[in-house]
């Protein structure tokens, strides 16, 4: 290939794939939207509050203790959206966006707000699904058929998948999420973040849907499991509502 046709040739697949980006991304902020329109992902009265949980705090017990519960949702939840109402208040291009938006346009933000936003809005939308995902009476599998398959086509079966997700958690280095990611060919993923990074903040290429999410940081399982991050993550399998995750598969 002649050195221009080669250039030309890079130029329009660039232009075919941020084409292709824009389109998912609108598709998903759709979806998302849709999704949670009746959740705590958007704001009431223009400032985010800390959604209200399913269970008791101690209704998780023996596979995430109750302190950790406490502590995890009304201090550190709380704490990202203290914040992330203070960065909106100050903020006039933040404001009147739902969470998802928030998210998804992340590097449409004021540079100087983006990196607050990054770790408040995304420790928002993180801590929002982790909540919801998480169920005392959770069954052991997924159930449904078009989900199962899926995960079925990818890793066989459950313990191959558990034991993907199980080394990609150990290996994110200090903080972060390992997720259960969805591709716009319904093609499912391991990944991890950093932080409180989120798998739609690199939407601007491509969008990966997160349908499942384990909270990795030390907060999420230090008082009950101290360094032994492998048995929470081992324990955490046992309080994963899967109904719920595979309905954010067909819906997402
Ligand atoms: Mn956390």
């Amino acid at each position: 290939m002649k050195n221009t046709s080669r250039r030309s040739f890079i130029k329009n697949s660039a232009l075919t794939v941020a084409g292709l980006g824009i389109l998912q991304k609108a598709k998903a902020e759709k979806l998302f939207q849709e999704h949670n329109n009746t959740s705590n992902f958007q704001p009431a009265d223009g400032t985010f509050k800390l959604p209200t949980l399913d269970y008791a705090y101690n209704a998780l017990e023996p596979h995430i203790d109750a302190m950790t519960m406490e502590i995890h949702h009304s201090k550190h939840h709380q704490a990202y959206i203290n914040k992330l109402n203070e960065l909106i208040g100050k903020t006039p291009e933040l404001q009147n966006k739902t969470l998802d938006t928030l998210v998804i346009d992340i590097f449409q933000a004021p540079e100087a707000a983006q990196t607050a936003l990054r770790n408040n809005a995304g420790g928002h939308w993180n801590h929002s699904l982790f909540w919801k995902m998480l169920n005392p009476n959770a069954g052991s599998r997924p159930a449904n058929d078009v989900f199962r398959e899926a995960m079925m086509k990818k890793w066989n079966d459950m313990d191959s998948f558990k034991a993907e997700f199980h080394k990609s958690a150990m290996s994110v280095f200090g903080s972060g999420w390992t997720w259960l990611v969805k591709d716009g060919a319904g093609q499912l993923s391991i990944v991890n973040t950093a932080n409180q990074d989120n798998p739609l903040m690199d939407s601007r290429t491509i969008v990966l849907k997160p349908i499942l999410g384990i909270d990795v940081w030390e907060h999420a399982y230090y008082l009950k499991y101290q360094n032994r991050r492998a048995e929470y993550l081992d324990a955490v399998w046992n309080v994963i509502d899967w109904s719920q995750v595979s309905r954010w598969y067909v819906e997402m």
